[in-house]
């Protein structure tokens, strides 16, 4: 009897030190956060959109093509291959990262504590014409990003985070795509490639699907909010980086404006004005 407890005593120990070797050794590395009443909880109440524009004022730079002496092909493929730090066209601005930083939803919950489902569909950042396309992206922590190689030439994928694990591949013309994620909340992680040193790409990691990139005309969407107030993030790239931050209440059901602006004099965004269309709803009465 007495050695029977022995046993048991010893095996729970054994299992117990199995787990946790096994724990240990997982490749997940994401600290678990405070919990709060939020954690782990899926959002189900109304939900808004923040859509703006953002605007380049003064001049902007003008492009500069790229010397591709260091590979023939490139200039082969891509004549016309210049600088895509500043795109502007009309005033606008191409290629900003925007997103729900932090706030609070209007039955008063952290954005940041609910749990959000990881998309089942690839992001793809493709090397054509050598550079990437798009120049600037987002990916929910997890999700799957593809990479391909559309080029006649080698590329080799380089991002250097800050919280994520660095990464560095070849992918020779023809290879098939290569299927990569981010762990960790990061914005933005910037990309180069080994090859040629003119490429630059920056992917905006978040746990949340509230992000968008501004386009051509410097339009920007960003559906499905939970209603609330939050924090909005434009980011350019330059440097380390420019931000603009802007205080928004997304409506149920509606949408507010989140007009933005970089270049000369640009401070903060401009004050945003609040649309609400076409359902007139105002958070604070879902106030219980
Ligand atoms: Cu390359």
């Amino acid at each position: 009897m007495k050695q029977t407890k022995v046993w048991l005593v010893i095996s729970v120990a054994m299992c117990v030190l199995a787990l946790s070797l096994a724990c240990s050794k997982g490749p997940d590395t994401n600290k678990a956060e405070e919990p709060t009443a939020a954690a782990g909880q899926t959002y189900s109440g109304p939900k808004g959109t923040v859509t703006g524009t953002v605007a380049f004022n003064g001049t902007p730079p003008a492009p500069k093509k790229i010397d591709t002496a260091a590979d023939p092909v490139c200039g082969q493929k891509n004549p016309t291959l210049s600088t895509e730090d500043t795109v502007v066209k009309d005033g606008k601005l191409a290629n900003v990262f925007v997103y729900v930083k932090e706030g609070t939803t209007a039955d008063g919950k952290k954005i940041g504590d609910f749990t959000w489902a990881t998309p089942t569909t690839a992001v793809v950042l493709d090397q054509n014409g050598c550079h990437y396309k798009p120049h600037v992206l987002g990916v929910q922590v997890n999700q799957k990003l593809s990479i391909t190689n559309s080029d006649p030439t080698q590329h080799n994928i380089h991002w250097t985070p800050t919280v994520n694990p660095e990464w560095n591949q070849s992918q020779p013309n023809g290879a098939p795509p290569i299927e990569k994620s981010f762990s960790r909340t990061e914005v933005l992680v910037p990309v180069k490639c080994n090859q040629h040193p003119w490429m630059r790409a920056y992917i905006g990691v978040l746990k949340h699907p509230f992000f968008a990139v501004s386009s051509e005309d410097g339009t920007f969407t960003i559906s499905g909010v939970p209603a609330g107030t939050y924090t909005v993030v434009a980011w350019k790239e330059g440097g380390a980086g420019t931000e603009k931050t802007m205080q928004v209440t997304v409506p149920a059901n509606g949408s507010v404006k989140a007009d933005f602006a970089f270049g000369e004099g640009a401070s903060a965004g401009a004050p945003s004005s609040l649309q609400v269309l076409p359902a007139i709803e105002f958070p604070m009465l879902h106030r219980h």
